[in-house]
């Protein structure tokens, strides 16, 4: 490729309003256009970068034995309404209808679309465990996308879906899907961590695993125990617990304290003087609309995927001010467990656990010491309904929990029959009896592993693309492109490497030195060759992207570190 010739449009400066470091660079080194909020254009370079993440999918999903198809984006809203979520998912979810006032839905997944194809072309045993995948668009309508492509509106997903005749045939096909998603991700350079996973509004019966990308611009956090035995979301997250010994000391009766205007943990501790450990903070939460009050310690953080799974509800909502005051008959901040009615009451073991602690009095202005539970109030739940901290140690005991923030790049789950139910995926098994098939579906988000790999590998100059997924191995940069000598060389490296079938990006622009190195750093090949003074004795100048450091060898030399790299 000869940059003279290419669309590379290098940026000094990245818009104002992007955030993320890769996000940034990807606008900077010419990789990526957005058209329209959270809707890009892949340019050249970015484009090369998409096709090799894609080929390594496609060789690990082959390897896996999955097969490839293709399916549409534009999906029948009647699909969705056999599967009952065509009203479950909101704005989220575009909609369409067509010149005859049809209605469709542009595909934001595909369990419906699979589900129904499988329904009309499998009907015996024999053609199954069946493991079927695409490379396709999705569209989801964000809220807020944001972050260039971690956060997109119009993004590319691997996803596939299995059929299985039993819970161990899609255990079979979950595990060779896990260890493809573990080649995957090595293969394109990524540090990640396979977490146990909340399954979500997909539902499903079994386990899931997300596979996150460690960066701080990640949305989510991982917990990992120090010896890595043991990993979650946080939404998931366990930690150790053992039951303290029941020392049941006497304590005083409640008493009711005037706190006016004391309303906040903090300054509830402050008001006592007292650690917020020895606090009651009760949340009001709307779980699918009915009132629910979740009791945990002042210094910990109520963990909404738990009391929401506790429940066995579709939808949790913090209650607002309104709601607050209708439930506890006082304004927000003085929500306590003792003398609530009408909610139901999940107490975390932590506060189940306390001799007694400070709470809301459930009137404003007011807080109650000495409240004891088990006397002053009865949760109709006690169990762990609250985040993993710091300091917790590993539900298997070992070592300290870890946390981490993360970028999901991939998600595996155990759906069960819950789609082929509805859609109708049945096979005739060996007795000619009905079966419904047993589902699992695997997705990677491909350009968003393009953002996560940025995110991992950059310096304050521009990006350090892994070998494997680089838009090219080599970057040629003839200094002066008005020196014949320097050129003439330069062109002769360029012809060697392409002959050998390695990428090669000639810099043949009538450009300054330095303007060139500047892009040469932004759009960071993992390898340079400069081509200066020393053109006339043969001699160039070699260098890693990755490393400090340039090294002064003949052009035969530096084509041999690329072509030849020694096994020393
Ligand atoms: C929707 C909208 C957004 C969605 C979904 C449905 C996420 C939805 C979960 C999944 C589950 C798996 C197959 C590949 C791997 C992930 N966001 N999910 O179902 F209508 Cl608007 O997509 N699907």
């Amino acid at each position: 490729m000869k940059q003279s010739q290419l669309l590379i449009p290098t940026l000094r400066e990245a818009p104002a309003d992007a955030e993320a470091a890769s996000h940034k660079l990807m606008l900077r080194a010419g990789l990526i256009r957005q058209l329209a909020s959270g809707v890009y254009t892949y340019l050249p370079l970015g484009f090369r970068v998409l096709r090799k993440v894609q080929e390594i999918v496609r060789q690990e999903m082959d390897r896996a034995g999955a097969q490839e198809l293709l399916m549409p984006a534009m999906q029948p809203a009647e699909l969705w309404r056999e599967s009952g979520r065509y009203e479950v998912y909101g704005p989220e979810l575009i909609r369409l209808k067509d010149r005859h006032d049809r209605e469709f839905a542009l595909g934001p997944t595909h369990e419906e679309v699979i589900t129904s194809l499988v329904a009309g072309e499998v009907s015996s045993y024999r053609q199954l465990p069946m493991t079927l995948y695409q490379i396709q668009t999705k569209y989801r309508d964000e809220r807020r996308p944001r972050f260039g492509l971690l956060r997109g509106r119009e993004f590319l997903m691997k996803d596939a879906y299995s059929f299985g005749r039993s819970w161990e045939e899609l255990d079979e096909t979950y595990r060779a899907m896990y260890d493809a998603y573990t080649r995957i991700f090595t293969r394109v350079g990524l540090n990640f961590r396979a977490v146990q996973a909340d399954a979500g509004a997909i539902g499903g019966e079994g386990e899931t695993h997300e596979f996150m990308a460690l960066a701080e611009i990640g949305e989510d956090t991982i917990v990992v125990s120090e010896n890595g035995t043991y990993a979650a979301n946080l939404e998931k997250a366990e930690m150790f617990w053992e039951e303290p010994t029941a020392a049941d000391s006497d304590i005083p009766a409640m008493n009711r304290v005037h706190t006016p205007g004391v309303h906040t943990i903090e300054q509830l501790r402050v008001h006592f003087s007292i650690e917020a450990s020895a606090l009651i903070k009760t949340l009001l939460y709307l779980v699918d609309d009915r009132p629910v009050a979740v009791a945990v310690r002042g210094d910990r953080e109520v963990n909404e995927t738990k009391v929401l799974n506790a429940l066995g509800g579709e939808r949790i909502e913090l209650a607002d001010a309104a709601a607050v005051e209708r439930l506890t008959g006082a304004a927000v901040g003085f929500a306590g467990p003792a003398g609530l009615a009408g909610v139901t009451l999940l107490v975390d073991r932590e506060v189940q656990a306390m001799p007694a602690g400070i709470a809301g009095a459930n009137e404003t202005d007011y807080h109650m010491e000495n409240v004891k539970p088990g006397r002053d109030f009865t949760g109709e739940r006690i169990g762990d309904f609250r985040n993993a901290a710091e300091g917790d140690r590993s539900p298997d005991g070992s070592g300290l929990l870890q946390f981490y923030r993360g970028i999901e790049v991939g998600h595996v789950f155990k759906l069960g029959t819950k789609y082929s139910e509805k859609l109708g995926a049945k096979y005739l098994d060996e007795g000619g009896r009905r079966q419904t098939a047993i589902m699992g579906c695997y997705g990677i988000g491909i350009s968003r592993i393009l953002s996560a790999v940025v995110e991992q590998h950059y310096d304050e100059n521009g990006i350090l693309w892994p070998i494997e997924i680089a838009p090219a191995a080599v970057h040629i940069i003839p200094a002066s492109v008005k020196d014949e000598g320097q050129l003439q060389l330069a062109l002769a490296l360029y012809r060697r490497f392409t002959e050998a079938g390695i990428e090669a990006l000639l810099d043949d622009r009538d450009e300054r030195a330095g303007v060139k190195f500047k892009d040469a750093d932004l759009i960071g090949l993992p390898y340079r060759i400069v081509v200066g003074r020393e053109a006339a004795e043969g001699r160039v100048e070699f260098k890693s992207r990755a490393l400090e450091g340039k090294e002064a060898m003949t052009a035969d030399e530096a084509f041999d570190r690329i072509a030849a790299p020694s096994q020393g």
